[in-house]
């Protein structure tokens, strides 16, 4: 096992990776921009480096000054958390090549799942259920374009190879419009993404976002832990995530799940991923896989009992996985709140000083949160402060315990989405279970229609 690991993130996953290491016996370097030097994760670390000012660019995503942090500090291994430097296939080949452990899939696996049209490629080869599309990238040719699209049926979705997370997408209702639309989309692809090649999907309606948590080694054992729903968004970013899925039968997940094995096993995949599927009309269709640890992997954890960042880390050091499938069993219901500091209906951003910060506690509550009493939201990073995340044996149980939980919670000197929470769990549509990708952005625009009206 390693002794010392370098954990290039902060904020809340930076605690959760320390908590991870000091609970494994291991000493965690954590690295810090000037904006962050005062955070508690950074004074109780075991060792702490500055590599920059606020700015991610300087800072958290400065590869020679983090792998120079690894050097100074001895370290074995470096935890990229996610975001940042998390799915850079560049990085994890420059930690690798200066003698650290990237606790991570190799760099090719990265660069595979980074280029949207050769994921799809290799899912496709693998068995893995994909959405009806271009086979691979789209000509030049407009009449070639045309009778493309004309096979998929309309509505499409034009998608940048360089894409994913929502950036570079446009949908294509009509045939007079769509040349044009593929040539926009490459432009800006090209511009934003440095790589101008676009792909062609069917568009789907009214899909719910489902994805299924993996794990494996270096062996070939993988194993699937399981969906989350991850439905409740607006523009791109997560609000609430759940685990299990409701509404979903099991045979269904199990056989997904079992088709995400076979293909983490197919490419020689290790780590934790997440392979992202749109669900609708009892399908599920591959979209994306993120290779890192994602922000809602706590519900996971509480359904299965598994710690995956501590999984993550033991399979990083060469450890075979410590369990199998058969030995994975699903118990009751998990909600993740995601805690912003931010205007709750206009998302503004709203960094400054947390002058009350009292965190929710009781039977089935876990607050994965580095905010504390006078702590200073800083307004260079993203604005997730912290998640609230529940455990119930059934989902009523679960939405129950995040109700109180949300109430107890106080967070005063910022503005927090809190309330918008408190609305949303005891909205009828969301309790009943089961929503789409656009029933968030519905809700909040009736709700301010509501208010307008007054
Ligand atoms: C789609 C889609 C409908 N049809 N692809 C958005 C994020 C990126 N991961 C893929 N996305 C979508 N791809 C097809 N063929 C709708 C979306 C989409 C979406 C997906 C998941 C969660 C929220 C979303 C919000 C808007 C659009």
């Amino acid at each position: 096992m390693f002794k010392k690991i370098l954990v290039a993130n902060r904020g809340e996953i930076a605690l959760r990776i320390q908590r991870a290491c000091r609970e494994l016996g291991i000493r965690a370097v954590m690295v810090y921009s000037e904006a962050d030097r005062d955070a508690k994760y950074v004074k109780l670390a075991d060792e702490a480096v500055c590599i920059g000012p606020a700015p991610a660019a300087l800072s958290y995503l400065n590869m020679p000054a983090i792998i120079s942090a690894a050097e100074v500090t001895d370290a074995e291994a470096i935890h990229p958390g996610y975001g940042f430097l998390s799915e850079n296939a560049d990085f994890a080949e420059r930690v690798e090549k200066s003698g650290f452990q990237f606790i991570g899939p190799t760099a090719d696996s990265i660069r595979l799942m980074g280029d949207k049209v050769s994921a799809k490629q290799a899912m496709i080869r693998a068995g893995v259920p994909c959405v009806p599309g271009s086979d691979g990238a789209l000509p030049d040719d407009p009449a070639e374009i045309r009778r493309i699209a004309k096979s998929i049926g309309y509505p499409v979705i034009i998608k940048a190879a360089g894409g994913g997370g929502g950036r570079g997408m446009r949908v294509v209702h009509t045939e007079a419009a769509l040349v044009n639309a593929v040539q926009m989309t490459k432009a800006e692809a090209g511009a934003a993404f440095g790589n101008p090649a676009v792909y062609m999907e069917k568009f789907l309606q009214n899909p719910r976002h489902i994805e299924i948590q993996i794990l494996a080694d270096k062996y070939k054992n993988a194993v699937y832990l399981g969906e989350r729903d991850c439905s409740m968004q607006r523009r791109h970013q997560k609000v609430i995530e759940e685990a299990p899925a409701p509404d979903i039968p099991r045979r269904l997940i199990e056989r997904i799940g079992e088709r995400c094995v076979a293909a983490v096993k197919k490419i020689g995949y290790r780590g934790a991923g997440t392979f992202e599927f749109l669900y609708e009309n009892g399908e599920f269709y591959f979209i994306e896989m993120n290779t890192r640890v994602q922000v809602e992997h706590p519900v996971t954890e509480l359904i299965t009992g598994i710690d995956i960042v501590r999984t993550q880390i033991m399979v990083a050091a060469g450890a075979k996985l410590p369990f199998t499938q058969r030995q994975i069993q699903f118990r009751g219901h998990a909600i993740e709140c995601r805690i912003n500091a931010e205007d709750p209906y206009r998302f503004m951003p709203s960094p400054g000083r947390v002058t009350m910060w009292h965190a929710p506690g009781g039977p089935g509550v876990r607050v994965d949160s580095h905010v504390y009493t006078n702590y200073f939201v800083p307004p260079n990073y993203d604005s997730m402060i912290g998640k609230i995340i529940v455990h119930g044996d059934t989902r009523e149980q679960a939405i129950a315990r995040m109700q109180t939980a949300l109430l107890e919670t106080v967070v005063e000197g910022i503005q927090t989405n809190v309330p918008m929470h408190r609305e949303l769990l005891v909205d009828a549509r969301f309790m009943a279970g089961g929503t789409n990708i656009h029933y968030l952005e519905e809700w909040l625009e009736q709700r301010s229609g509501i208010r307008q009206a007054r």
